[in-house]
C-alpha cells in the first residue's frame, strides 16, 4: 500500500515527478501551499487585489477558483457562454455547473453570452469567417480574450486569472519550439503585468500537472464538466499532450523540467527589455477602446462589425 509521506496513512496520489505520495487531506493542503508559492514566486497578486477568475465549468478553472477562495483571496468569476453545442449542450451544461459552484460558495459570477452580446455564437462566427472556417478555436480565443479584458476593466478588477495547468503550458511551449515562434516564446510567462487598458493576467496553476488539478477537483467534490469541447477533437494541443505524456511516462518529471528550464532559459534567451511584453507599441481600438497592435479597429471589432454588415 502506498503511504502518505506526511502521516503514513493510505496515500490517494503518487506524484512520481516529485517523488511524493500523499493522503487526501495532505494532498488538498499541498495544492493550496503550492498555489500560494506560485503566486508569490511570480509576484502575481496579493490579498488586497480583486481577482477575476475566468471559469469554463471545467476541472482546472473551478479547482483554481476553489483554491483561491479557500486561501482567502478576493475573487469573482467570469463565465462566457460561447454557444458551443455538442451531445450534451456543452456551453449550457458548463454554465449550469459554474453557476452551481458560485452559488454553493456564495461567490459573485459575471456571465456573458456571446450570442446575446455580439450577435453570434462561436460556431456561427466561425462559419461566416473565411479565415477561421473549420477553426472555431481561433475565433473562440479572440472572443474570450476580448471579453475577459472588457469585464475586468469595466468592473475594475486588479488581475485576471485562468486555470491553465502545466500540461497546457507545455503543449503550447512544445508547439512554439517546433515552429520556432520566437515572439510567442518571448511572451509565454506565468504572469503578464499591466499596461494601459490591459488587465494583468496570471496562471497560478502553471506548475500543476493536469492529473493533479483533476485529483483536486474530484477529492474536493467539485462538480465539473467532464466532456471535452467538441472542437478540441484532433487539435494540435491534444496531439502534443499525447506525445508529451509518452515522454513523461518514460521519464517522470520531463514536462515539469521542460517548462521550468524554459522559464530559466528565457533570462538568457531574451534580454530584459525584450521580455517585457509591454515594449510592444499598442493603440486604443477606434471602436471598443481596447489596446491593439495597429491604429484603427482591433481584430475583434473588425470581425464583429463585418459579421453584422453581412447579416
Ligand atoms: S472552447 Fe473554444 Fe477551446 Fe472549444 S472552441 Fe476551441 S478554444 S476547444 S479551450
Ligand atoms: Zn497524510
Ligand atoms: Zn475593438
Amino acid at each position: 500500500m502506498m503511504k502518505c509521506r506526511k502521516c503514513n496513512q493510505k496515500a490517494v496520489i503518487n506524484m512520481r515527478h516529485h517523488k511524493l505520495s500523499l493522503c487526501k487531506s495532505h494532498f488538498l493542503e499541498w495544492v493550496g501551499d503550492q498555489t500560494e508559492r506560485n503566486i508569490r514566486k511570480y509576484k502575481m497578486f496579493t490579498r488586497n487585489d480583486r481577482i477575476l477568475v475566468a471559469v469554463s465549468g471545467g476541472k482546472d478553472s473551478l479547482a483554481l477558483w476553489d483554491v483561491l477562495n479557500k486561501l482567502s483571496y478576493k475573487t469573482a468569476g467570469l463565465y462566457i457562454h460561447l454557444g458551443i453545442p455538442g451531445e450534451d449542450h456543452y456551453s449550457t451544461k458548463s454554465q449550469i455547473l459554474t453557476e452551481k459552484f458560485a452559488s454553493e460558495n456564495q461567490l459573485l459570477l459575471h456571465t456573458v453570452n456571446a450570442k446575446q452580446e455580439f450577435g453570434k455564437t462561436i460556431p456561427e462566427f466561425s462559419e461566416s469567417n473565411k479565415r477561421a472556417k473549420s477553426k472555431p478555436c481561433s475565433v473562440c480565443g479572440l472572443v474570450k480574450r476580448h471579453t475577459m479584458n472588457e469585464i475586468a476593466t469595466k468592473y475594475g478588477y486588479d488581475v485576471l486569472v485562468t486555470g491553465h495547468n502545466l500540461d497546457d503550458e507545455v503543449s503550447v511551449l512544445f508547439n512554439n519550439v517546433l515552429a520556432w515562434q520566437v515572439d510567442f516564446l518571448r511572451r509565454q510567462t506565468p504572469f503578464i503585468p499591466a499596461k494601459v487598458g490591459l488587465t494583468p493576467k496570471a496562471k497560478p496553476f502553471c506548475r500543476f500537472y493536469e492529473r493533479e488539478t483533476a485529483a483536486y477537483a474530484f477529492l474536493s467534490n467539485i462538480e465539473y464538466i467532464t466532456d471535452e469541447c467538441p472542437f478540441s477533437e484532433g487539435s494540435t494541443t491534444l496531439q502534443n499532450k499525447e506525445l508529451l505524456n509518452q515522454l513523461e511516462h518514460k521519464r517522470a518529471g520531463t514536462k515539469l523540467a521542460f517548462y521550468l528550464k524554459f522559464l530559466n532559459a528565457k533570462k538568457e534567451l531574451f534580454p530584459e527589455h525584450e521580455i517585457d511584453h509591454f515594449s510592444d507599441e499598442l493603440f486604443p481600438c477606434a471602436v471598443c477602446g481596447q489596446p491593439t497592435t495597429a491604429p484603427g479597429k482591433c481584430t475583434f471589432c473588425r470581425m464583429v462589425i463585418r459579421d453584422q454588415e453581412l447579416t
